[in-house]
This record gives C-alpha cells, sequence and structure tokens, in this order.
C-alpha cells in the first residue's frame, strides 16, 4: 500500500526559533548559559507540513510498480519545491548514532594538538580534521550571495557571518575508492586517529547505512523525475562520499546568535543528516521561507547538494542552509550540562558524492531546462568540486586563513 509507506503528515519543524542580533550579548559561555527571552523575532512562524517518508516498503519490495512511482513521484516533488526530504530507514538506527555521536564528543573534546595532528591542510583537508576558523562561508567573500542575502525578506533573512565558522569537522571517506582516478586527492586514503580504537568501524558502520539510505533515494528521486532509475546511483559509484561530521564547541561558542555554519549550499550530490543532540540547523525551501529544523526521533533530513542541481539543469536546486546557536540551543546545553553530558555538538552528517572523473551534466529532458546550457555546462565531478573548495578556502591553491 502506498500508504504505509509514508508516515501521516505531522510536524517537521521546530516552531522558528528568532534570528538573534549576533552582537546581542544575551547570554556567554561559562559557568551558566542564561537563555534570553526578549528577542526580535524575524523567523516566520509556521510550520511545514512535510511527510516523513518511510523507505521500509520500498526496501522490502513488498510494494507494487505503481506505488514505487508514486512514492518516487513524492521524492522528486519534494526535493523541486523544498530541496529537502525526510524519511526513515530501517536500516539506520538510533543506537548507530547514539555510538556514533558518543566517539565524536569524545573526538571533539581532546587537545588541540591531538586533533592537529589529523589535519591535512595539503589534501585539502578532504581526510581526518578540518579546525574551526578554516571553512569560510563562500557569502563571506561572496559579493552576489551578499545581495541574495539583502534582498531576503527581514523574516527570513540569513545571519551574514563576519567570517570563517567556529565548527571543526573530520572527514572519513566512505566506500571503495576508483584505481585510477584524475583527483587523487579527492580520494586519497583514510586518517584514523591515535587512541580510538573503534574508530573506523563506527565511523564506517554509521556512514555506509547513511550511504544506503542516500542510494536509495537517489534511485527512487531518478525514477520519480523520468529519468533511468539508476541514472544517479551510476554517477555516484566510487564517489568520493564522506561522512563529515561538524564539531561545536558550545562551552566556547554557545552564545545566541553565534554562527556555528554560516549561509551555504553543499557542493556535493545529496546530504543526509541525521538527528544532533543540539538544535540550531535551519534550511531554506525553494520559495524562500527559512525553517528550523527539528528532527523526529528516527528520521534522516536529505537536502539537495550542487550536483542534484548541475544534473537536473536546475529543476531541483540546491539547499540553503546555516547553523546558528539560538535559545534552543542554550536551552539543550543547560539540559546537557546538568546531565554532566558533552557540550559539543556534533552533527552526523553524509556527503553523498558524485564520482570525481564523471561529468556533470544536465541529463535528458532536463538539458532543456531554461538556461541549463549557460548555468550548467559539462563538467567533471572533480573539478566542480575543487572549484567549490577553492571558493569554501579549503583548496590549497588558496591563500591558508590566518
Ligand atoms: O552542523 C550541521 O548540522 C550541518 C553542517 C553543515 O551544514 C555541513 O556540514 O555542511
Ligand atoms: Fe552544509
Amino acid at each position: 500500500m502506498l500508504h504505509s509507506a509514508l508516515c501521516p503528515p505531522k510536524l517537521i519543524y521546530d516552531r522558528p526559533e528568532p534570528c538573534i542580533d549576533v552582537s546581542a550579548d544575551s547570554s556567554s559561555a561559562g559557568a551558566s548559559f542564561p537563555v534570553a527571552d526578549e528577542q526580535p523575532a524575524c523567523s516566520p512562524s509556521v510550520g511545514l507540513d512535510l511527510p516523513v517518508i518511510d523507505l521500509s516498503p520500498f526496501l522490502q519490495r513488498s510494494i507494487s510498480d505503481a506505488e514505487v512511482f508514486r512514492l518516487s513521484q513524492q521524492i522528486a516533488d519534494s526535493l523541486h519545491k523544498t530541496s529537502c526530504l525526510i524519511v526513515r530507514d530501517p536500516r539506520v538506527g538510533i543506537d548507530d548514532s547514539d555510538e556514533f555521536l558518543d566517539m565524536l564528543e569524545r573526538y571533539f573534546a581532546q587537545s588541540l594538538q591531538a586533533k592537529l595532528a589529523d589535519s591535512r591542510p595539503q589534501l585539502h583537508y578532504q581526510v581526518g580534521s578540518t579546525p574551526e576558523g578554516v571553512e569560510l562561508p563562500k557569502c563571506v567573500m561572496d559579493p552576489a550571495m551578499q545581495q541574495a542575502i539583502a534582498a531576503q525578506p527581514t523574516a527570513h533573512r540569513a545571519t551574514l557571518p563576519q567570517g570563517p565558522d567556529c565548527k571543526w569537522r573530520f572527514m572519513w571517506r566512505l566506500g571503495p575508492r576508483p584505481a585510477q582516478t584524475s583527483y587523487a586527492e579527492l580520494n586519497s586514503p583514510a586518517i584514523i586517529p591515535a587512541g580510538f580504537p573503534n574508530w573506523e568501524h563506527t565511523m564506517n558502520s554509521w556512514g555506509t547505512k547513511m550511504l544506503a539510505a542516500v542510494e536509495a533515494v537517489a534511485e527512487l528521486a531518478a525514477n520519480g523525475l523520468g529519468l533511468p532509475a539508476a541514472a544517479f546511483t551510476s554517477l555516484m559509484e566510487q564517489g568520493p562520499h564522506l561522512l563529515a561530521p561538524t564539531g561545536c564547541n558550545l562551552e566556547e561558542y554557545g552564545r545566541v546568535g553565534t554562527c556555528i555554519a554560516g549561509f551555504h549550499y553543499d557542493l556535493n550530490f545529496l546530504t543526509i543528516h541525521g538527528r544532533a543532540r543540539f538544535p540550531g540547523l535551519f534550511i531554506w525551501l525553494r520559495d524562500g521561507t527559512r525553517v528550523a529544523v527539528k528532527m523526529p526521533a528516527g528520521c534522516l533530513l536529505l537536502q539537495a547538494g550542487k550536483q542534484l542541481e548541475w544534473l537536473t539543469g536546475g529543476h531541483i536546486r540546491a539547499g540553503m542552509h546555516e547553523v546558528l546557536c539560538t535559545q534552543a540551543t542554550v536551552r539543550a546545553m543547560n539540559e546537557a550540562k546538568a546531565a554532566g553530558r558533552s557540550l559539543w555538538r556534533v552533527s552526523s552528517t553524509v556527503f553523498g558524492h558524485v564520482a570525481s572523473d564523471r561529468i556533470l551534466v544536465p541529463l535528458g529532458p532536463f538539458a532543456l531546462q531554461p538556461g541549463a546550457a549557460s548555468q550548467y555546462p559539462q563538467v567533471a565531478a572533480g573539478a566542480q568540486v575543487q572549484q567549490e573548495l577553492d571558493a569554501i578556502r579549503l583548496s590549497s591553491n588558496t591563500a591558508r586563513p590566518q
């Protein structure tokens, strides 16, 4: 039954958080984290009625072809209208998420020196740790993005970051590497941090389950877009997929209004996130609505990245998002502190990629989208990634941040 494939539509998102003036000194990091009550609200008070799509019937092959097609259309439609999708995948369990988050909280809580031993700037930080203060949101340098932010209605306006993100990251490659590639740095061997005997197992276990959910969605999305079912998954084979959790030390940066990850889109094909222990992620729908994400337990959020936009000639747009410390983040911090839990906010992000040597070009009917040829010219996925890394200062072709 199609209906059994879908949970009843329900409220997916938190009540939108007020967007706070970054300069407001309403709470300070340290012993306690007061929550300011009076803040200028600049987010809409709308909930988003987006269904949670349960992948189980598709994965168990217990629905008819017609039902698979309707599910596919629903996925393609959601990605077109909202750039995002909420799914439930029975293969991705809450226990897996907990094991992963517990380990990453311990990793990020280590000394600076221990984490820097895992950094590889010469490999564009595409494996191992990326220190805080390195990733620069494109909008900090890009006048066109700044104009786009200025043109957003106040209620939906992004926070313009003043500099690099204050988040750390760890990049862990998932899946097989190509034997031959023109983009060797993007396909480098993994870094295994010292002192974490379960690192490889935990990272691969969580990462491959998340990637499997991305692949199922990619297959259904292609089907729903009228493309061959393997149109996207065949391009993803041996892609430089990444489990790329972010880590933000809220003890240091847990001030309401702090920009943890500045307004950006993801450069890859599809991004998937499990539930973080601290809220703060905001996404923009295609119609410009800014929404605070609250994931129902056991659900996964997917967002379209630039490569999916490319392959569909802009029919699906890369989803914009930002991560801020909000009043809700501070409330979760206060609870975590009272319970003696970690104050590192860890995301469980997986970036699904098109393989570096494959060509990005609008597929099938999407080549006929207005402006497709000029906006999305043929480019190897590895070259597109390189251009994007240059823009966010992760590439060693660009100046290193101070
Ligand atoms: O921290 C998060 O929740 C999301 C981070 C993010 O947007 C990214 O890693 O690209
Ligand atoms: Fe992102």
